[in-house]
């Protein structure tokens, strides 16, 4: 049996006690831990040498709904040099060491990025790049059949068509447009945004010192399986490429369930059309040749959407995997219209955008993409009306994150299934508001959603497996659980949080069912323990932006 060590000595007392960014702490950014309340005193930072760096005292206590019991912040935000530290709060016990970096988050986003490679579908994942995690290929998806749903009359029912490669999606073995498109554009905006720090990305995968950078060979790998889920004849994007049921926790070779392609929609054809317009133009420097497909594809797809604007997906009574199913369109349809826009410029795709009826652009999500849209716009094109939009949002981000102790932006209403999924794109939404502003209070609340994602938290949890000092074991992942390795497969993020309880019939009781406790390391807990694409994703963007902005190409706030 293979067996990867645990990197880190866990010091599960003081673990327990204090949420904190097991990653570690930027020198010049915030730094704060969190405990539960034991009454007003002082705390100490000293230095690796014993000295006293600096002392304080905790924050008020806070109550937050979505925890139990009042905490305490402890901002040592004093110091700004990195090094070894011990954190001292005498009157509660508690010594705490901690590393503060320049950028500590610079490895993490190597390790989110890795973890994409991991989930590749229709491939050996060689030792050479996946270590302990190397596995036989498995879902060729070269033999795909069409679906009763998705018959039409060239590709009538039981026509096979080939879709390899791609990632799957979670923890299941299924491809699902939606949130392929969701998790592309991200990842793509990664490169978009900071294109010098991208370029440095080395993810030893089998295209590495290829003609793309690392991050753009590893997108690629899902577009390549995007672009067979189009029907050439009409240009109408396929929503999913699944078994049937789910298929069993076993390793991806021993998959033997048929795969079908099912029913075209509006919500896939438009995530299929913004995606392949912004990669035309991210990959045409690289390969004209694909790009020129890639936006000829989303036309087609566009075209397709807008003659079928209200078709949503409806699951086939013989089909019970995921269904990422819509009934607003609307968004989606701003959103690939603005992103032809970009890509093409040409004002007919403005037009159809700004005429869209879209309602609430929340925090970006696999069913309101809105915002996506407005992001591009503000970036690319400096719109005003975008940008005015995602300040709004961002600063209510803001004014949420002094209600508690965390200094986190989530409210009750934000642990849903995928909860950890929302704060990383909360923090996605501050950081684009801190590019368009230079406003580093932006940057510093996008640090705190960054770090409850490693342990500053109520569970104390780093929520990316192998990554921390204290992750999920047990993630509901097939592959995790299938595979020899005891360590879960490393660089992913799991779903986090979720009073839902969806999982009741297959999962114990979890210990709490406080919003932001209602989680347990177990794994058929798939409505707190799985992990996903669409999550990692913005997680991925967060720790590669803060990195860009904490190694100082540009100065803070300049
Ligand atoms: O992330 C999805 C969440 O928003 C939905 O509430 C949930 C139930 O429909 O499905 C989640 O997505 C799952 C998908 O349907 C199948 N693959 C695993 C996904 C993550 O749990």
């Amino acid at each position: 049996m293979k067996v990867v060590e645990k990197q880190h000595q866990v010091n599960a007392e003081i673990l327990d006690r204090v949420g904190f960014s097991q990653v570690g702490f930027a020198a010049q950014g915030p730094k704060i831990l969190v405990v539960q309340d034991a009454g007003a005193t002082s705390f100490c930072v000293y230095s690796s040498l014993g000295c006293v760096v600096c002392n304080g005292e905790l924050g008020e206590a806070k109550c937050w709904e979505a925890d139990t019991g009042a905490s305490r912040a402890l901002d040592f935000s004093c110091v700004t040099q990195a090094g070894e530290y011990v954190i001292e709060i005498p009157s509660y016990g508690i010594r705490l060491p901690v590393r503060v970096e320049q950028a500590p988050w610079v490895d993490l986003s190597v390790a989110l990025l890795k973890g994409f490679y991991f989930q590749r579908a229709s491939m050996e994942l060689k030792e050479e790049h996946a270590g302990a995690f190397a596995r036989q290929a498995g879902h060729p998806d070269s033999s795909v059949l069409i679906h009763a749903s998705a018959a039409s009359e060239s590709r009538p029912e039981g026509t096979v068509i080939s879709a390899p490669k791609g990632w799957y999606d979670a923890g299941d073995y299924n491809k699902y447009m939606v949130n392929s498109g969701i998790s592309v554009w991200t990842l793509l905006s990664i490169y978009e945004n900071f294109p010098a720090y991208a370029k440095t990305l080395a993810l030893n995968i089998p295209e590495s010192r290829g003609p793309l950078p690392d991050l753009l060979a590893e997108v690629k790998w899902n577009l390549d399986w995007m672009q067979c889920m189009q029907d050439p004849l009409d240009g109408g994007v396929y929503h999913k490429l699944t078994n049937l049921r789910f298929d069993a926790m076993v390793m991806p070779e021993e998959c033997k369930n048929a795969r079908y392609a099912v029913m075209k929609s509006t919500a896939a054809s438009f995530h299929f059309a913004a995606t392949m317009a912004q990669a035309s133009r991210i990959y045409q420097p690289f390969d004209a040749v694909f790009a020129t497909q890639c936006i000829q594809m989303a036309r087609q797809a566009f075209v397709w959407g807008m003659e079928n604007p209200q078709r949503p997906y409806r699951q086939p009574e013989d089909v019970r995997t995921g269904r990422y199913d819509d009934e607003q369109l609307e968004d989606e349809l701003q959103w690939a219209a603005f992103e032809l826009f970009i890509s093409t410029g040409e004002e007919e795709f403005e037009r159809i955008a700004r005429s869209a009826q879209t309602g609430d652009y929340g925090i970006p999500v696999w069913q309101r993409v809105g915002s996506l849209g407005l992001i591009s716009m503000a970036l690319r094109r400096n719109d005003l009306w975008s940008r005015n939009i995602l300040l709004g949002l961002a600063d209510q981000l803001l004014e949420r994150q002094s209600r508690n102790a965390y200094r986190v932006s989530m409210t009750m209403e934000d642990f849903v299934w995928g909860s950890n999924g929302m704060a990383a794109n909360q923090g996605v939404v501050l950081l684009v508001a801190y590019q368009l502003t230079n406003k580093v209070a932006y940057l510093e609340a996008s640090v705190h959603m960054m770090d409850y994602l490693v342990g500053c938290n109520p569970l104390r949890m780093c929520f990316i497996t192998g990554q921390g000092l204290q992750s999920p074991l047990h993630p509901h992942h097939r592959i995790s659980e299938a595979d020899a390795v005891i360590a879960p497969v490393p660089g992913l993020l799991v779903g986090g949080p979720n009073p839902g309880r969806q999982d009741a019939r297959n999962c114990p009781e979890y210990p709490s069912s406080a919003p932001a406790l209602a989680y347990q390391d177990h794994l058929f807990s798939y409505a707190s323990n799985e992990i996903a694409i669409n999550w990692s994703a913005p997680v991925a963007y967060l720790a590669a932006g803060l990195s860009t902005y904490y190694l100082g190409n540009k100065s803070i706030g300049s």
